[in-house]
């Protein structure tokens, strides 16, 4: 059997998988786009030669017979609108993130789906799926170094066009917000953030760097630098300081030089390049699960929790204050 998806949004992480699931991955096929653009949707039609219609509305694509499952990777602002259509439909969706800019519309996804009563949402945090951080996830699960204590984590882009305000954490960190309490298998309670001297080379007036300091419900404490405009390439760090050692996320594989004198080994630039791996077992897990009806990503709730976590933060910067996270207690229905 082959899962039929519809692709609503055809921008730069949409054609994206477009192509995954359409020549790398097995078991799907992209039989439906949509974009506010039309060309564009068509253009990604074209240049990917699949056999898909496009259709004008995101909410036509949904409800279209022929589409089984439907993936958003359209403008975060619309992915609440689109979430919500594809659980009316009762049909399985995987959501790129943010599964919505506000903590209250992911609330309302979170509502949704349990007034629906199948788990039918998946939200793209996709450093689970690299097999750097699921290593350290079974270092520490084995009690290799002890009980975590501390991270020390790093997100650098080297260039961040048309990042504004408060995108270093609602845009980028939230990849950490997610993929740590999934590490620890904790949450948060409490966010602070620091403005360390601003980069000359970022655009006019955006802070840059940040460090973000959380804290955990078992005490553990987490610094996160954000520098979206580091310049020498992407960069996603992440130390674990246990009771008995330190475990780190693995270096991408790269060449190691030795030319004219020098050692040298390549950084990549795209965040694209750097978790391509990953974005392809997450969504080769995303098909195989939907195909036999389940579903055992991340689920709507760690949308919601990562955007509660990502609002204390900004709300940690704007007033410069310790702010608690306030995280409800799991419905049931989200338990393991
Ligand atoms: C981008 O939207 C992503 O999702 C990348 O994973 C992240 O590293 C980058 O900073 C974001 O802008």
């Amino acid at each position: 059997m082959t899962l039929r998806v519809g692709v609503v949004g055809t921008g730069a992480i949409g054609k994206t998988h477009i192509h995954r699931l359409s020549y790398t991955l097995s078991g799907a096929e992209v039989v439906a786009v949509n974009d506010a653009d039309e060309a564009q949707a068509q253009m990604a039609v074209d240049s990917e030669q699949i056999d898909a219609k496009v259709y004008k509305t995101g909410q036509e694509l949904i409800n279209a017979t022929d589409v089984d499952a439907i993936l958003v990777a359209s403008w975060g602002p619309t992915h609440e609108e689109f979430v919500l259509a594809s659980i009316a439909a009762g049909k399985p969706v995987f959501c790129e993130k943010p599964l919505a800019t506000t903590a209250e519309g992911c609330r309302r996804i979170v509502d949704a789906e349990i007034a629906h009563g199948k788990k039918l949402v998946q939200v793209g945090f996709m450093r689970r799926y690299d097999q750097g951080y699921r290593a350290l996830k079974q270092t520490i699960k084995q009690d290799t170094i002890g009980a975590p204590l501390m991270l020390h984590c790093a997100h650098r882009n080297p260039a961040a066009p048309g990042f504004s305000g408060d995108m270093a954490i609602t845009d980028s960190i939230v990849h950490e917000l997610d993929v740590l309490r999934w590490l620890l298998d904790e949450d948060y309670v409490s966010a602070q953030v620091i403005l360390p001297k601003s980069t000359r080379l970022a655009d006019q007036g955006l802070q840059d760097p940040h460090i973000i300091l959380l804290a955990t419900t078992q005490g553990i404490r987490i610094d996160i630098e954000s520098f979206v405009n580091c310049k020498y390439g992407y960069d996603i760090q992440c130390q674990v300081v246990g009771e008995t050692g330190t475990a780190n996320l693995p270096e991408p594989a790269s060449v190691t030089l030795r030319s004219e004198a020098k050692f040298s080994r390549g950084i990549l630039t795209d965040w694209k390049d750097r978790f391509v791996d990953a974005f392809n077992t997450e969504f080769q897990e995303w098909i195989d699960s939907t195909l036999n009806g389940e579903m055992h990503g991340p689920s709507a709730w760690d949308g919601y929790v990562v955007a509660v976590s990502s609002d204390a933060c900004v709300q940690a910067k704007r007033e410069g204050r310790i702010v608690p996270i306030e995280i409800p207690e799991r419905p049931p229905f989200y338990r393991p």
